[in-house]
């Protein structure tokens, strides 16, 4: 079984722990790393009728970006990178954390989560940014949440 490693990261608070659980089924299995504060699920996933694992990691809690230990960025194939639509500081944060993890896992794919969309109103809904790879999404109301994690499993997986 081939197994890639996949990273969580965006400011406290955008949704990264909501839509790992709202991606993750029933069958999922879970392993806490203590001593870091590092949750990684574990998701299967076919694609032209083959069978991948996604560990998917997570930090738990508030953890500052620069304060992330290397150990969590170390083999990673990819990332998902999480703002909160409705907070403009966690979109202007993005580009801090794609530019460590391109430093550090260059030319990984990535894609963007533009998490809480269910909290703007129609109006809002017609100007949203406009970025490659981006996802509008809610882990509340089930919005492009398997469309995310497809999408970049697709990139790791089919090159
Ligand atoms: P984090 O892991 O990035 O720190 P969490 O973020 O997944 O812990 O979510 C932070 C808060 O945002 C939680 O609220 C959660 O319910 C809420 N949230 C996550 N995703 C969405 C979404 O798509 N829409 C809305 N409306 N809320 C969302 P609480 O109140 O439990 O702290
Ligand atoms: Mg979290």
């Amino acid at each position: 079984m081939i197994r890639k490693k996949i990273l969580l990261l965006g400011d406290f608070n955008v949704g990264k722990t909501s839509l790992i659980r709202r991606y993750i089924d029933k069958t999922f299995s879970e392993k806490y790393l203590t001593t870091i504060g590092v949750k990684i699920s574990k998701k299967e996933i076919e694609l032209n009728h083959e069978i991948y694992e996604m560990l998917i990691w997570d930090i738990e809690g508030a953890t500052p970006q620069k304060s992330i230990p290397q150990s969590y960025y170390n083999g990673a194939s990819g990332a998902i990178f999480v703002a909160d639509i409705s907070r403009s500081d966690t979109i202007e944060g993005l580009d801090a954390h794609i530019q460590t993890f391109n430093y550090l896992n260059p030319d990984r794919p990535y894609v963007i989560a533009y998490n809480k969309i269910d909290l703007l109103n129609e109006e809002q809904q017609k100007e949203l940014p406009n970025r490659h790879n981006a996802f509008f999404t809610s882990a509340k109301t089930d919005t492009q949440v398997e469309e995310l994690f497809t999408h970049l499993a697709q990139e790791i997986f089919n090159d």
